[in-house]
């Protein structure tokens, strides 16, 4: 019998070490590995091609998605540059218009130079997909639920037209995680990370990760990997590793917390609309439900009375700390328009929906009811 999620975090990719039975995997940091004879060795040559410490923690992100092959990055943004590396200047790129700032930012400042092009589209229309498909376009970027707007994509019809049309589907699956989603089932071809947010969970780390089924498409991504070097040193996947051993009862009391103050935040009077995926009124609920297995831990709402309200509240908060980023253990609080999403022109954000009033939550796993005194002593 397969292995459930919870045991496959712990134990995926790590076997005691043969040498001393150390049960953690050994932080094996060194650049370079002893050959007996030339092109003569252990399956490791450079530490930038392989590292065992690495080799665990891509065996075990490749486990919990439930695909065939991993590979760790040193960041999320050198995860994805690394999937931008597959493509040639003409390539035409459909991404989800709702998507972290930092990834707008690469795609718009430095792919376009290359001559990339991109359409950012509203992915939740599949007619919008449609039209907007065209010859040269080789990949659909999109993040489900996506951050900030925590827009809900349906992964299993966007991954079934792109295919018909030889188009890679790349879903970036940090807010979900595994545990929660499983962008592969669905039939997507490659999964992203950044590690640095729920699979490390305790904010110590930056790193990134991929996973694919097609070994076409790991050769050619492991193959960047080492060429492009955008990988992890041996501590930071230590950590990585670490974390995801308790990936899944995290999440659980993520999703219960982050629940309970979306439920809190809509019936708040100063309070004007609140995005969770679990609430019924999120207009996709139905499908979170279908493509989710949880809601995950981020909130997002829309204070009212403008910026100043905003600025107000977030400087009153005292144990949501505010910061970018999300996914550890305690709580983060931020104003993605000034913060996450400032790469995006100020018309894109209003056409969105990233206005001043809006707030990202990344609820930690804390006494839930301390987090809600914190809301509400602020918001008062
Ligand atoms: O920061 P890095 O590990 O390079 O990952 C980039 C990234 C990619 N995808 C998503 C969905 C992300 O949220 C991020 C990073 N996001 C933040 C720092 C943030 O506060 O939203």
């Amino acid at each position: 019998m397969k292995q459930k999620f919870e045991t496959r975090a712990i134990h995926a990719g790590c076997e005691p070490d043969s040498g001393t039975g150390a049960i953690m995997t050994p932080i094996f940091q060194t650049s370079t590995y002893v050959q007996e004879s030339p092109g003569k060795h252990k399956g490791y040559d450079y530490s930038r091609t392989h590292n065992p410490t690495r080799t665990a923690l891509e065996k075990n992100i490749a486990s919990l998605e439930e695909g065939k092959y991993g590979l760790a990055f040193s960041s999320g943004m050198s995860a994805i540059t690394a999937i931008t590396h597959m493509l040639s200047a003409g390539d035409h790129i459909i991404c989800s218009d709702d998507v972290y700032g930092g990834t707008f930012r690469l795609f718009d400042k430095v792919l376009k130079k290359f001559n990339l092009e991109f359409d950012f589209i509203d992915l939740t229309s599949l007619q919008s997909l449609e039209r907007h498909i065209k010859n040269t376009t080789k990949l659909v970027w999109l993040e489900s639920p996506s951050n900030p707007l925590l827009k809900l994509i349906d992964i299993e019809a966007t991954a079934r037209i792109a295919k018909n049309r030889g188009i890679v589907t790349v879903v970036d699956n940090t807010f979900a995680t595994p545990f929660f989603q499983k962008p592969l089932k669905l039939g997507a071809d490659i999964v992203m990370h950044s590690t640095t947010k729920y699979l490390n969970g305790h904010s110590d780390v930056i790193g990134g990760a991929l996973v694919m089924n097609d070994q076409e498409l790991y050769n050619k991504l492991q193959f960047l990997q080492n060429a492009a070097g955008g990988v992890p040193g041996p501590f930071d996947c230590f950590l990585v590793l670490r974390g995801i051993k308790t990936l899944a009862i995290r999440m659980e009391r993520h999703a219960e917390n982050a629940l309970k103050i979306a439920q809190f935040l809509e019936n708040h009077p100063k309070v004007r609309r609140v995005i969770y995926p679990g609430l019924s009124s999120h207009p996709q609920h139905e499908l979170a439900k279908r493509q989710m297995t949880g809601f995950g831990g981020i909130v997002t709402f829309f204070i009212k009375g403008g910026l100043e309200a905003a600025r107000k509240f977030l400087e009153r908060v005292k144990v949501f700390s505010l910061a970018e980023s999300l996914g550890g253990v305690e709580s983060l609080i931020e104003h993605p328009a000034i913060m996450t999403h400032a790469s995006l022109p100020k018309e894109v954000r209003e056409k969105i929906g990233i206005s001043d009033e809006l707030i990202r939550v990344s609820v930690g796993i804390e006494n839930v009811d301390d987090l809600i005194d914190d809301l509400k002593n602020a918001l008062a």
